[in-house]
């Protein structure tokens, strides 16, 4: 109540409980990729979602860019530990890019090129939760963050926002991605710290 310690006067907390436990706050910008950068040009840049029931649907970079795109500024947190706040991206919720996708299953594995995967309940890309970006701080995606598009789904680790994404395949059940199979946590929210299996 009203007492400034000398030094700290007036000075906000930097991170004004956007920070979650075990994280640090960092400016830079790290590149995690567990294998080599991939470099996809737009002209055979694809996606697809497959549905459980074997529907697939396909957007090519033209279809993607004809989509309403929003510009959403979040804070990101690596299992790592390094959080970055506000970031600025832009792309296509994927509230509008499965809006005419059938669907009744629960899970979801994103798949990228080069091989990378990782699992997401699909509520957890719904209701403005989850994009596919293609920009970063208003400049084109650079293919080291997953250029030409990522997903981003920054409520969860970012080890979920895969680079490079080239498909969502829709699933009954949960299965294990990448990381998931060689010990993260299935869902990894870093407000409950669910870095590992166990956690
Ligand atoms: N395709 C692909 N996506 C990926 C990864 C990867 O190795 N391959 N690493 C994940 C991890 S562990 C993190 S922390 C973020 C890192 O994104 P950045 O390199 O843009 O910081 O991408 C995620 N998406
Ligand atoms: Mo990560």
């Amino acid at each position: 109540m009203g007492i400034i310690s000398p030094g700290f006067g007036g000075r906000r907390r930097a991170d004004d409980g956007r920070l979650p436990p075990g994280q640090y706050l960092t400016e830079d910008f790290p590149v995690l990729t567990a294998g080599p950068t991939e470099f996809v040009g737009t002209d055979r840049w694809e996606l697809s979602v497959v549905t459980e029931t074997g529907t697939e649907h396909r957007w090519s970079w033209a279809d993607l860019m004809a989509l309403p795109a929003e510009t959403p500024t979040v804070d990101i947190h690596c299992v790592t530990k390094w959080t970055k706040l506000d970031t600025t991206w832009t792309g296509v919720s994927l509230d509008v890019l499965l809006e005419d996708v059938e669907t009744a299953a629960d899970y979801v594995m994103a798949e990228c090129y080069g091989g990378y995967t990782t699992n997401l309940p699909l509520d957890d890309l719904l209701d403005g939760k989850a994009w596919i970006v293609h920009k970063f701080g208003g400049e084109d995606l650079p293919a080291r963050h997953g250029g030409p598009a990522r997903l981003l789904v920054p409520h969860l680790y970012f080890w979920k926002s895969a680079k490079w994404l080239r498909g969502l395949r829709m699933m009954d059940q949960d299965e294990p991605g990448f990381w998931e199979t060689a010990g993260y946590h299935t869902y990894g929210d870093p407000w409950r710290e669910q870095r590992y299996w166990g956690d």
